[in-house]
């Protein structure tokens, strides 16, 4: 084990350039020897698997299982157990699930939990906003097995939301969403809302960042200097466009921009590239919806950007939905109209922005496609929801997005998806960023215990 330790921090040193953040080290002969892995070695950053080249498939690991959660889909990240951890968004529920998909543990909390991480001790941090009128930001830590050690609100009169959370390499948190409650502005509905803490939540500073106009965060990243890049919209006219901000590691701006596109454009997931730059995800709702994927460069230039498909695609993209992968490609999660009803879409690029493969996933309900999980094994994890917040839908899939050989013939098939060219454009706005004062509170919950059923479609 001492080997295979040296050899996965040589790694870390070959590839400090893209190191940022939360770096484990899965222990995959254990693992391997549980029958739970293929025999790889893994190095993972923030539950992306780096370091290694992408794995020949691994056979066996292949599912799809429904959670009657009665609720959407917050995040699903994969722990150090090759297991998996599960929100929910609209009813403050948390599923523990085994590398299988069995649920382990499940419980009831409160509130919308939009995003879930878990930290070094084994335990998680939960992150997502109370459901009140004038609701605030929250942020939970629990231990491995669910029991809540503290929670804490964050916000003011009016609603503050959190739909990005990570952890930071000083050990705290760093917190991304929306406020209606402070701005920097008269006339500001809303703007981008920071939030920066220590592992226990108490806060090191908040800053709110807009103008005259509508802003809000989707999506955060610390970078290799401590610093962050933060996506979301800015609503500088009637529709919405693509708002990119880079920060210092005290949320100092160091550029920003405001991408402009004919329609309404909203960044909805950013992950920072080997390169220095960042790729984003970005929903456009047009005449028919479509996916954009953009490439920055480290200084915020657009290298590229492509439009994927010509069929209806929609708008329930998440955070997280685009990740980087080990060979400098991107895998992109999503979901597809196609004959009146939504399949899950998943598809993988090239670091270019060529479609390698994409597939859909799906059956007659309304698969919506929220969130992927590069795994431990080489495959990925599609987060989706089943229908209009009936419950979750779990889809894990091997390297090349096959499906296990049960599966009926609608999950992952093969689908022909076009690039064509994007149409954003940089324009100017004003913008600025004020400190903000939200009152910071102790809120207890009492954990619930439920019993959410999960249902098998096909496994290997
Ligand atoms: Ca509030
Ligand atoms: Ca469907």
């Amino acid at each position: 084990m001492a080997r295979v330790g040296v050899r996965r921090w040589s790694r870390v040193a070959v590839i400090a350039g893209i190191i940022f953040l939360g770096v484990t080290s899965v222990p995959d002969a254990q693992m391997y020897s549980a029958g739970l892995i293929c025999p790889t070695s893994t190095l993972v950053v923030q539950g992306l698997p780096i370091g290694r080249a992408a794995a020949s498939p691994c056979p066996g690991q292949e599912w799809a299982r429904t959670y009657g959660t009665g609720g959407f889909l917050g995040a699903v990240r994969q722990t150090a157990d090759a297991g998996y951890i599960v929100s929910t968004q609209s009813n403050g529920k948390l599923l523990k699930l085994d590398s299988a998909g069995n649920i382990q543990w499940q419980k009831s909390y409160s509130g919308g939990l939009t995003s879930v991480l878990q930290t070094p001790d084994g335990g998680y941090i939960v992150g997502g906003f109370t459901e009140s009128t004038g609701g605030d930001i929250l942020l939970m830590k629990v231990d491995p097995a669910g029991a809540v050690q503290w929670r804490k609100t964050y916000g003011g009169g009016l609603d503050d939301l959190l739909w990005s959370l990570r952890l930071t390499s000083d050990g705290g948190y760093i917190l991304a969403g929306r406020t209606y409650s402070f701005g920097v502005a008269a006339g500001a509905e809303h703007s981008v809302f920071l939030l920066k803490v220590d592992a226990q939540g108490n806060l090191l500073w908040s800053k709110v960042y807009g103008g005259s106009w509508r802003g809000g965060g989707e999506s955060i990243a610390q970078l290799p200097d401590g610093g962050f890049i933060v996506v979301g919209e800015a609503t500088l006219s009637n529709d919405e466009d693509v708002l990119a901000l880079r920060l210092d590691p005290d949320g100092n701006v160091l550029w920003w921009r405001v991408l402009k596109g004919l329609d309404f454009e909203t960044a909805r997931a950013v992950q920072p590239t080997p390169d220095g730059g960042f790729i984003m995800v970005v929903y456009v709702k047009a005449s028919s919806a479509k996916y954009l994927v953009v490439k920055l460069g480290a200084d915020g230039t657009v290298a590229w950007q492509k439009v994927y498909g010509k069929a209806q695609l929609s708008s329930y993209l998440r955070d997280n939905a685009i990740r980087v992968t080990p060979d400098g490609g991107y895998i992109v999660a999503g979901s597809f109209t196609i004959g009146g009803q939504e399949d899950v879409l998943l598809f993988r690029l090239d670091a270019s922005g060529n479609v390698q493969w994409a597939k859909t996933y799906g059956g007659g309900a309304d698969e919506r496609g929220r969130t992927v999980v590069p795994t431990a094994d080489g495959g990925y994890l599609i987060g989706a929801d089943l229908g209009w917040g009936t419950g979750v839908w779990l889809v894990k899939v091997d390297s090349q997005g096959r499906v296990a050989p049960s599966c009926p013939p609608g999950i992952g098939a093969s689908l022909s998806l076009k690039a064509t060219s994007g149409r954003l454009s940089p324009t100017t706005a004003d913008l600025a960023s004020a400190t903000a004062s939200p009152v910071v509170a102790d809120a207890a919950v009492s954990p619930a215990d439920i019993s959410v059923t999960a249902s098998t479609q096909c496994s290997a």
